[in-house]
């Protein structure tokens, strides 16, 4: 190993400046400048540089973002200050009791301002700066002592490496909320149910479950997000010119984002327990508009002197209240337990509720996830059960009302065998999901059809639940390659199908056939591929041989594919089975490489030479989904608005990239009128 030299030094510096200021413009001000091909070829000349001269990696490198080796286990830290948890509020009313109480201990404060601030619905962690660097990142724990989980804190995009600005404080911590946004927890439950693994019952629960993953390298994956809301600047040396220590709570948030750190814009100073009041009236209708989970709100006293002087119960901090909003829950009866099939043959067993109206929508089933779930509740067929529904997120069992239960009610116990083929059941020791293992098991062949043809997948216009279950009790299929042998004579009989409806769906499943290689390989529903990782993997192995023949480490070298994801892929192209599917899909006809990028069908590139850029959270399109439409018809999809954008499109909660948008005119669409521009 050479010394480096001292261009590669000072490069190496250029480099993590460049690339951390482009991190923070991204993930902290949601204004990106720099296009995602300069930041990839910029990390990879630093990733170099870091291999050929080991003594250049510094902690604040973004190379350190991407986790590192599993840990053992953490490590127990004792927090310098203790983390205490709020007193609740669940009405005005105990808002005003609260007032009164402080008032007492400071009977000669006659008028103090509040700041209201979102409670956010995720998990707190205390971050320590040493001379600029994060040096610690910990869980809060009991309060007291809470885990060292530093490698997974440097994996969080909008938490700052180094703090912004000179003259910084010898030691600062910075306390705040770790929370996934909605669209993330949906596709993590979404691709946890594709691999037949327990799903996360709220963001809550998947945000302090990814923070206490031992495999950092996972948590880089989880894409969780925080925002910091409380600061404490630690006495720095004497001779040393430091920051103007903050006064007011208020400043505090000023100066975190000062610091480099994302504060939650919606905050409000406010003079009285009447403006406190408006604010949580409006803010209890508009969260459901916002991209995460939030509880309640957070309500402090301004003056940090006051706080001071107030200080703590034997619990509770006196000069902050958390005002909670009224949870969605409500009382029903269980008629049944009933048990689902996946398609990766997972057991999911299902609580068939009493009808009941929830948040707007009513609820007539609720996932018991699996058999610990169950046996944790203790949920029996005819209990009164209490059922939540939280924003967007499906609904849940979460207690059972014991006292009102039935004598004789049984505990419920999984089945032995499958429900959907009468074979065996597996559960490894080390596993909570109960599989059926029965390759030929029509439940599993169900899901798998469904799933081949499904929108993101093969799109086989037509072909649903109703007739894949019917061609299944027909025995007219057995694997998803013989959907390609199937003629409309053969369908005719089928039960309300038709010639016509015969017809279209013989030619719709001819016609997927031209599906791209990575649509395949998402549609063969291979465990932990999702649609996300099965273009990333169909960009780096353009064959199917390719990817078949490579081994597990090739694999993991993708970017953004896991250990764990190259496992599954490697052990998929293994089986037997499975090595014939493909050699059938292959005679088929299906598509198992890249299409020539050089032959696009003029016909189809409607956007060609149009640029967009899509902002904001989409009603039904994922951003991915969006930018692959875009790609398909032709048009370009970049990070940040120019004079040369065409159009952007723009969701909900979209931010400075709707602004400049309309600062240089540029045309705006919806979710509906970008469908309409591809159609
Ligand atoms: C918890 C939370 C606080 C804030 C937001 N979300 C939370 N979950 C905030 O102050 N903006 S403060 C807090 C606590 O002190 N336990």
């Amino acid at each position: 190993m050479s010394q480096a030299p001292l261009e590669a030094k000072t490069r190496a510096e250029e480099l993590r400046r460049l690339l951390n200021r482009a991190s923070y413009e991204y993930y902290v001000l949601d204004a990106p400048t720099m296009p995602d091909a300069v930041y990839d070829q910029l990390y990879r000349e630093l990733q170099d540089l870091e291999s050929q001269y080991p003594e250049l990696v510094s902690p604040e490198s973004p190379t350190q973002r991407v986790g590192d080796r599993p840990s053992e286990q953490f490590n127990s830290v004792r927090h310098t200050i203790p983390l205490y948890s709020l007193e609740n509020a669940f009405n005005f009313e105990e808002l005003e009791n609260w007032q009164s109480r402080w008032q007492r201990v400071a009977p000669d404060v006659k008028q103090a301002e509040y700041v209201c601030e979102l409670k956010i619905d995720g998990s707190a962690i205390a971050l320590t700066y040493e001379n600029g660097l994060l040096t610690r990142g910990a869980t809060r724990g009991d309060g007291i002592v809470g885990e060292d989980i530093t490698p997974n804190i440097r994996t969080i995009r909008s938490i700052p490496l180094r703090l912004m600005g000179d003259h910084l404080p010898e030691r600062v911590e910075v306390r705040g909320e770790a929370f996934l946004p909605l669209e993330v927890f949906e596709q993590i439950n979404q691709e946890r149910e594709e691999n037949g693994e327990p799903l996360f019952a709220n963001p809550r629960n998947a945000a302090a479950g990814t923070l206490r993953q031992l495999d950092s390298r996972i948590v880089a994956q989880r894409r969780l997000d925080f925002f910091a809301y409380t600061l404490y600047l630690l006495p720095a040396s004497s001779d040393s010119p430091s920051l103007q220590p903050p006064s007011t709570q208020w400043q505090s948030l000023e100066l975190l984002q000062t610091l480099g750190f994302r504060v939650n814009p919606h905050r409000k100073l406010c003079a009285s327990l009447q403006d406190v009041e408006a604010f949580a009236t409006e803010w209890e209708r508009k969260r459901f508009e916002l991209p995460y989970l939030t509880d309640g709100l957070v309500i402090k006293l301004n003056s940090l002197a006051l706080q001071e002087r107030l200080g703590f119960t034997q619990k509770f901090p006196r000069w902050a209240i958390a005002l909670k909003y009224p949870a969605e829950e409500a009382p029903t009866r269980v008629e049944n337990i009933t048990i689902q099939v996946g398609r990766t043959g997972a057991l999911t067993p299902v609580a068939e509720l009493s009808p009941v109206s929830l948040a707007g929508t009513t609820v007539s089933r609720a996932t018991l996830h699996n058999a610990d779930f169950v046996a944790q509740l203790d949920v029996r067929v005819g209990d009164t059960v209490i059922v939540r529904k939280a924003g967007e997120i499906i609904p849940e069992v979460v207690r059972v009302l014991k006292e009102l239960r039935q004598a004789g009610a049984v505990p419920f116990q999984m089945p032995t065998h499958c429900p959907a083929c009468g074979q065996p059941v597996v559960k490894p020791e080390d596993e909570v999901v109960t599989r059926c293992v029965n390759p030929a098991c029509p439940a599993i062949l169900k899901g798998a059809l469904i799933h081949w043809a499904s929108r993101q997948a093969l799109d086989i216009n037509g072909l649903g639940e109703k007739w894949v279950q019917q061609f299944l009790d027909r025995g007219l299929i057995h694997t998803v390659a013989d959907l390609y042998d199937l003629t409309v004579e053969q369908l005719i009989p089928v039960e309300r199908m038709g010639k016509k409806s015969a017809e279209n769906l013989v030619k719709a499943i001819a016609q997927s056939k031209t599906q791209p290689w990575s649509r395949v390989l998402y549609g063969l529903g291979i465990r932990h591929v999702g649609s996300v990782n099965a273009q990333v993997l169909s960009e780096h192995f353009p064959t199917v041989e390719a990817l078949a023949s490579a081994d597990m480490e090739a694999i993991a070298q993708v970017y953004g594919i896991g250990p764990e994801i190259a496992r599954a892929v490697y052990e998929w192209f293994r089986v037997p089975a499975n090595q014939q599917l493909i050699a059938r899909l292959k005679q088929a006809g299906v598509q198992l490489a890249a299409a020539e990028p050089a032959t696009p069908d003029p016909k189809t590139q409607t956007l060609a030479g149009k640029t967009f850029v899509i902002t904001g959270t989409l009603p039904t399109l994922k951003r991915e989904e969006a930018k692959a439409l875009i790609q398909r018809a032709g048009g370009k999809v970049t990070d940040s608005v120019s004079k040369k954008t065409s159009y952007v499109v723009v969701g909900e909660d979209a931010g400075s990239k709707l602004e400049k948008a309309k600062t240089l005119g540029i045309p705006l669409l919806t979710e509906t009128q970008l469908r309409e521009l591809l159609a």
